[in-house]
């Protein structure tokens, strides 16, 4: 496919492939339809210039080929609609993954301007949330305590960071505490409005862990020519990426290039390293919801199954958020 190698972010979900074929199938049809009017603009220029025709008629014109365009494309539509699009929406849109398929069941609430994630602890039961809790830095959700209700105690509230495992079906509840928001997580091909007042599901797979996608993305880069000065500080700005390859010396795979990993690398004599994106499956917000949506943005970590249940029986209830962790993108 060209498009997935040429213009659209990688695709690490199952579905993503027959989506990304009908966007590269409607490029390549409005190209044709493109050359198509074009040439037939340019042609009636010529033809009906004011020289060759100075006086205007008004009778019916007894042309056959611009029927023959019209019916050619009401055709290819109606293949790309009921061959292609109906059919991609009916087998993974129309029905969420029942409880045979083991679904992880996630709540997501969108707020300006951050994502709350949701989970419902080891019971699958997702807590009762009240407005008049809502504590934005304590309790953003405004869950309820577990003495309250039973279902909460074990619930999970994590802010901009969305853990899940690869290979397991995820449905997302979405839904948004102020103003339409659009949860949108382009490696995945996932893209869906919440609307407050309302909790619409939507559901994806992955088909590759965060590491796999790093893999994909990771691009050679030319180190500066000196480790010191304005270059040196540019290029450690620019890139705030994660080193990929594990064969640079004393720089750690996984961790982001600093200006004395410059100097180790420069005395090593290494020209060029290979580095991808920290957190590679960005969570974006697709609708224009106020002043701070550039920054409502959060991260997927997209786990190997046995290493999200790690995730799961480790993870400390009191931290939610880390930021520091976050903060090197
Ligand atoms: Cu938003």
């Amino acid at each position: 496919m060209i498009a997935s190698s040429f213009w659209l972010p990688p695709d690490i979900s199952t579905h993503g492939s027959t989506i990304d074929l009908i966007i590269e199938y409607v490029h390549w049809f409005m190209a044709a339809l493109f050359v198509v009017w074009g040439a037939y603009f340019l042609y009636c220029l010529v033809r009906f210039r004011e020289g060759a025709n100075p006086q205007a008629t008004y009778r019916d014109t007894k042309a056959k080929p611009s029927k023959v365009a019209e019916v050619v494309v009401i055709i290819v539509e109606a293949i790309l609609l009921v061959g292609f699009s109906i059919p991609v929406w009916a087998y993974y849109r129309s029905e969420p993954p029942g409880a045979d398929k083991n679904p992880l069941v996630v709540r997501v609430v969108a707020q300006q301007f951050a994502w709350n994630i949701h989970y419902p602890g080891p019971d699958g039961k997702f807590g009762k949330s009240k407005p008049e809790l809502v504590d934005e830095s304590l309790n953003p959700i405004g869950l309820v305590d577990g003495e309250e209700d039973a279902n909460a105690a074990d619930d999970y509230v994590s802010v901009n960071i969305f853990h899940m495992p690869k290979d397991r079906d995820v449905l997302v509840r979405l839904s948004s505490k102020d103003v339409i928001h659009s949860f949108a997580v382009p490696l995945l091909r996932v893209k869906q409005d919440a609307i407050p007042g309302m909790e619409i599901p939507i559901w994806f797979k992955a088909e590759k862990t965060n590491e796999d996608a790093q893999e994909i993305m990771k691009r050679s880069f030319d180190l500066p020519a000196s480790p010191e000065g304005d270059d040196a500080e540019t290029f450690v700005k620019e890139n705030r990426l994660r080193v990929t390859m594990a064969k640079y010396g004393s720089i750690e795979t996984g961790s982001t290039i600093s200006m004395e990993d410059l100097k180790t690398l420069s005395d090593a004599n290494v020209t060029s390293i290979e580095m991808a994106p920290g957190y590679p499956v960005n969570i974006q917000c697709a609708q224009l919801c106020g002043l701070g949506h550039y920054r409502m943005k959060g991260q997927m970590k997209i786990y190997e199954p046995a290493d999200y249940e790690e995730w799961v029986s480790t993870r400390d209830d009191d931290e939610f958020f880390d930021e520091d962790e976050f903060d090197d993108e």
